[in-house]
């Protein structure tokens, strides 16, 4: 496995791709819990965010089970070819961005599967968090659209999947 501790933003999305979906999920939560406050949805008004969008998406999501929405966040992940992949897919990446935060605030309200309490990240996975906590916030901001933006499948190129009619 390669792995860098050179804290390059583009460096730090390769470590960040490295580990596996799980660790993905738990490190961006672990993330999301330190940057808590800094994240204001409403404040840039010149980005291309689709706040009804991100919405929608987010409450499709809320009104399936836990395991099914745990499967739907390692399947986006994954890149794994389902409709919700393929909705997540078509949106701009700071929407994307916004949906991730709308689930991490599910999370908190019970909405979402909440993280197991005793869950532990991987030695790789805890430096590298140590490693975003070291970015400039935009530098973060730059890493996490980095994160998001190939999650999922993109409906303009990727094939029709004749398995799944999608
Ligand atoms: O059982 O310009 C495990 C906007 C293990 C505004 C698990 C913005 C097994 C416009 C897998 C761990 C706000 C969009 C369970 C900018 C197990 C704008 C579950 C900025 C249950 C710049 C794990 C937005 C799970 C920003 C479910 C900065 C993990 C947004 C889920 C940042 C993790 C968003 C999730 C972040 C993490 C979101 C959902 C950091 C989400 C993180």
């Amino acid at each position: 496995m390669t792995y860098t501790t050179s804290n390059s933003a583009t460096d730090l999305v390769s470590s960040f791709q490295s580990l596996d979906a799980d660790q993905q999920l738990a490190l961006f939560y672990f993330v999301y819990k330190e940057m808590g406050n800094s994240i204001t949805p409403a404040a840039p008004q010149a980005s291309t965010v689709s706040p009804e969008i991100a919405e929608g998406l987010f409450n499709q999501v809320k009104e399936i089970s836990h395991e099914e929405q745990l499967q739907l966040q390692r399947d986006l992940i994954a890149k794994k070819n389902t409709l919700i992949s393929r909705e997540y897919g078509a949106l701009s990446d700071t929407t994307k961005l916004l949906f991730w935060y709308r689930l991490a605030q599910g999370m908190d309200d019970g909405t979402i599967i909440p993280m197991p309490p005793d869950y532990q990240l991987s030695q790789q996975a805890q430096t590298l968090l140590g490693q975003i906590q070291g970015l400039e916030f935009e530098q973060q901001i730059t890493f996490f659209r980095d994160i998001v933006s190939p999650m999922g499948v993109d409906p303009t190129t990727a094939p029709a999947d004749k398995a799944t009619g999608l």
